[in-house]
């Protein structure tokens, strides 16, 4: 069986969520470069993949798929290695709506309003927009906080396991923590301090870690 195909860079939050799972599951994995950022955009054949030209898109066995949360519960089910989603339907529940507030509230707020606009920015043009900051901060504590009060006091966000929910949380968490005021706001949050050790410690962020 041919290894499964990931489409993107290793920049990327959702492409790392998708290696993230791969990797828990124990799957070897080509990852095939496109850089979305790329001047004029991905390749145009690219949108034969992703019609709207994000990444990360999926190939496995000729079956192509795109959309982070189709790709991670696909190969939790289709391959061997630990289950990476609870039986039990509202542990399930649960997961998927962690993922989803993840996905809806605090990509934007956590990557893009806070480490984009206090790391990575400024590292371009030499400068912050604090206003901008200012603003996504009680934002991101709303984010946290959320995340926080459904995790109470288990090891992982979602319970004693390690889930999807940890994974589409980490490649954010990643980023925003690279930030002073992430690491700063995370310390209102105890639960979430020992859940991202416990994370940021395992093999597979090691092996994924952005280099670019
Ligand atoms: N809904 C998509 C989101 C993917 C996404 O936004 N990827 C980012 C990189 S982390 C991207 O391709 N950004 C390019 C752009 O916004 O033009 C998914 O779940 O896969």
């Amino acid at each position: 069986m041919a290894k499964p195909l990931v489409f993107g860079a290793d920049y990327s939050v959702y492409v790392r969520t998708v290696r993230l799972t791969l990797e828990e599951k124990g799957i070897g994995y080509d990852l095939v470069p496109i850089d979305v950022f790329a001047e004029g955009g991905p390749p145009s054949d690219y949108l034969q993949r992703h019609p709207f030209g994000r990444i990360p898109a999926f190939e496995h066995d000729g079956f192509q798929l795109y959309e982070t949360g189709a790709i991670t519960r696909y190969i939790d089910e289709t391959f061997e290695g630990p289950a990476l989603q609870p039986s039990d339907l509202q542990r399930r529940a649960r997961v998927n709506q962690v993922i989803s507030i993840m996905d809806s509230y605090a990509y934007r707020i956590l990557v893009w309003g806070i480490y984009v606009e206090r790391v990575s920015k400024p590292s371009k043009v030499g400068f912050a927009d604090e206003a901008r900051i200012a603003e996504n901060l009680p934002k991101a504590a709303t984010c946290l906080k959320a995340v926080s009060d459904l995790m109470k006091d288990a090891l992982w966000l979602t319970g004693d396991s390690l889930t999807l929910a940890d994974l589409h949380a980490a490649s954010m968490f990643g980023y925003f923590l690279m930030a002073p005021e992430g690491r700063t706001l995370i310390k209102d949050y105890p639960n979430l301090v020992s859940w991202w050790t416990r994370m940021a410690d395992r093999p597979s962020m090691r092996a994924t870690r952005p280099t670019t």
